[in-house]
């Protein structure tokens, strides 16, 4: 039997070291370790992120050029239009640039991308910025790619400030300035920021030039109440949660938790949200963000940007109770389009990478489908909707497996793709499907070898119930936001009986694990058809997590996989 488990290495010496150093429990220092922390100084200030860590913008390309200009305009009088892309990072970025251009004085225009015109920055919204007298432009989250657009733009006389991390073309760009660290020649020392952001730096980097030439401007502009909307758009983009991304999210999840921007209140409150304190990565991306997106994957993200900037509650209510409509649209569109993926999915049950598409799925919420296709089965997905013989789809991958890289080998049968290296974006014929099949499928079976369809669980430590205790738990959570490159983790707990088991909700399982005297708590969401029954022998692989009833705080594990041993 292929093992279930495979627990992530780790360096003794440094995990010794992270223990005596910090004076942590040795579980939490072998996690540490096992992720790259070896001095006692980079895992204090992994565990404790704050804003004055964040590394000034040296080597950001354009980023004087883009201040200058912002500056003149601010001192001309110019009006300005600013460009959204559709999605959370699009819309809080393009959130952000507003911000810091009204409380510049200058008039602004506002754009968001739209569906019908196949997302990012169209010719067509070019023109209205060009008709509506926008001197300058500001695009967040796109722009990169979109020559024509820009093109356009520089013929009558309008510039564009490209703010975006998707991947760069080669040859020369017609904006004006791009802020894109995967530029060439741009050498911040940190490639991983979401566009929003890229706008916080942006804004972060205006405000000093203005307050190092004594004008008043320069005060009016704070950042700091812009993090949270950092936090949502970095948190949703799925891009690392490292280095100066966990920073800011960890001080934007503080700033989104006290509920001051009345779109965000409005909207935690429609998704149930009731305690702004409680509010982590796992409410964004599965209470905030799809409600966010709901409206751009229906067609126009307009009334998504246009709640991040509501200035009053009467109106963020509305807006809110409309983007909780349209989300709710979007999951019967999603539901639907799920069971027929599932039953697509089993048809490639062999093979390591899966390739979907289909007349009639929604291209709106195929990269929610790729998502969970690859939570499901542990392999890269992607899927296609169809229309009129042409298929747009969205990829997610998983196990090292880039996706710039890998789709980089199988351009000759798409007729566009563009993302990073864990999300993306791409077009081919409907003909060329079955060609892109194969060639994508190959390249995932070169990557993971042959007969590795199904990876075992990588866990990052072993441990008995008796060590995950509270205070474990509460050291564990020191290493949150989790998220993307920073998994929240995983701990197989081997050789638990299950003393009592029952279900909860609709599908949960709610479990009492015990081992010798020991007696712990346990949850396994969605699982109550493995309920494994009272007196099953058990190894667990879960999550520690800090569960608070009536003020009472106790530790408890969340279930990923119950495997039932021989007694
Ligand atoms: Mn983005």
């Amino acid at each position: 039997m292929a093992e279930a488990w495979r627990v992530r290495a780790a360096d003794e010496d440094s995990a010794r070291g992270l223990a005596a150093g910090l004076g942590l429990r040795k579980l939490t220092a072998r996690i540490l370790a096992a992720r790259g922390f070896s001095s006692p100084e980079r895992a204090t200030r992994f565990l404790s992120p704050r804003l004055s860590h964040l590394r000034p913008p040296v080597g950001m390309a354009d980023l004087d050029r883009a201040i200058d200009r912002i500056v003149n305009a601010q001192k001309r009088g110019e009006k300005v239009g600013v460009f959204g892309d559709y999605d959370v990072d699009g819309v809080t970025g393009a959130a952000i640039l507003v911000l810091m251009a009204r409380a510049l004085g200058l008039d602004v225009a506002v754009r968001t991308a739209r569906r019908a015109s196949g997302y990012g920055f169209s010719p067509d919204d070019a023109a209205a910025f060009i008709a509506e007298k926008c001197a300058l432009v500001l695009t967040a989250d796109c722009g990169t790619g979109d020559d024509e657009s820009l093109a356009e733009c520089r013929r009558r006389g309008v510039d564009v400030i490209v703010i975006d991390h998707h991947h760069v073309p080669v040859g020369e760009s017609r904006a004006f300035a791009m802020l894109n660290c995967h530029r060439e020649d741009d050498t911040f020392a940190f490639k991983g920021l979401a566009s929003c952001g890229v706008a916080f730096y942006l804004g972060a980097a205006v405000r000093t030039r203005l307050r190092g030439e004594g004008h008043p401007a320069g005060d009016k502009l704070d950042p700091r109440p812009w993090l949270d909307l950092v936090a949502l758009g970095t948190v949703a983009d799925l891009v690392p949660l490292l280095d100066e991304n966990r920073i800011l999210v960890a001080a934007g999840l503080r700033e989104l938790g006290s509920l001051r921007r009345p779109g965000l209140a409005a909207l935690a409150k429609v998704a149930g949200l009731v305690n702004g304190g409680q509010l982590g990565t796992t409410e964004v991306s599965f209470r905030l963000a799809p409600r966010l997106n709901a409206a751009g994957r229906l067609g126009d993200s307009q009334r998504a940007l246009d709640l991040l900037l509501a200035g009053d509650e009467a109106t963020a209510t509305r807006l809110a109770s409309d983007l909780d409509d349209m989300n709710r649209e979007r999951q019967q569109i999603q539901e639907r389009i799920w069971s027929e993926a599932v039953m697509g999915a089993e048809a490639f049950d062999a093979d390591p990478a899966l390739v979907l598409g289909a007349e009639g799925w929604h291209q709106g919420v195929v990269g929610v489908i790729a998502a969970e296709l690859g939570e499901k089965y542990r392999k890269p997905a992607v899927v296609f909707g169809l229309r009129e013989g042409q298929g747009r789809g969205s990829a997610r991958t998983l196990g090292g497996f880039d996706l710039c890289r890998e789709l980089a080998r199988c351009r000759e049968h798409l007729s566009l793709y563009g993302g990073h290296s864990m999300a993306a974006g791409l077009a081919l014929p409907e003909k060329n499907l079955p060609a892109f099949r194969e060639a994508f499928v190959t390249a995932a079976r070169d990557h993971f070898g042959a007969n590795a369809a199904k990876a075992p669980v990588e866990v990052d430590a072993v441990a008995s119930l008796e060590e995950l205790d509270l205070v474990q738990a509460e050291e564990i959570l020191r290493m949150a936001p989790f998220g993307s490159a920073n998994r929240e983790p995983l701990i197989a707990v081997p050789g638990v009986v299950a003393r009592s088991t029952r279900v909860v909700g609709s599908s949960h399982l709610q479990l009492t694990l015990a081992e010798g005297a020991v007696v712990s708590d346990a949850i396994a969401f969605g699982m109550a058809d493995k309920d494994p029954g009272q007196g099953a022998r058990l190894d667990v692989i879960g999550a520690t997590e800090v569960d608070e009833f009536r003020g009472q705080r106790k530790p408890r594990l969340r279930v990923h996989h119950l495997m039932r041993t021989a007694s």
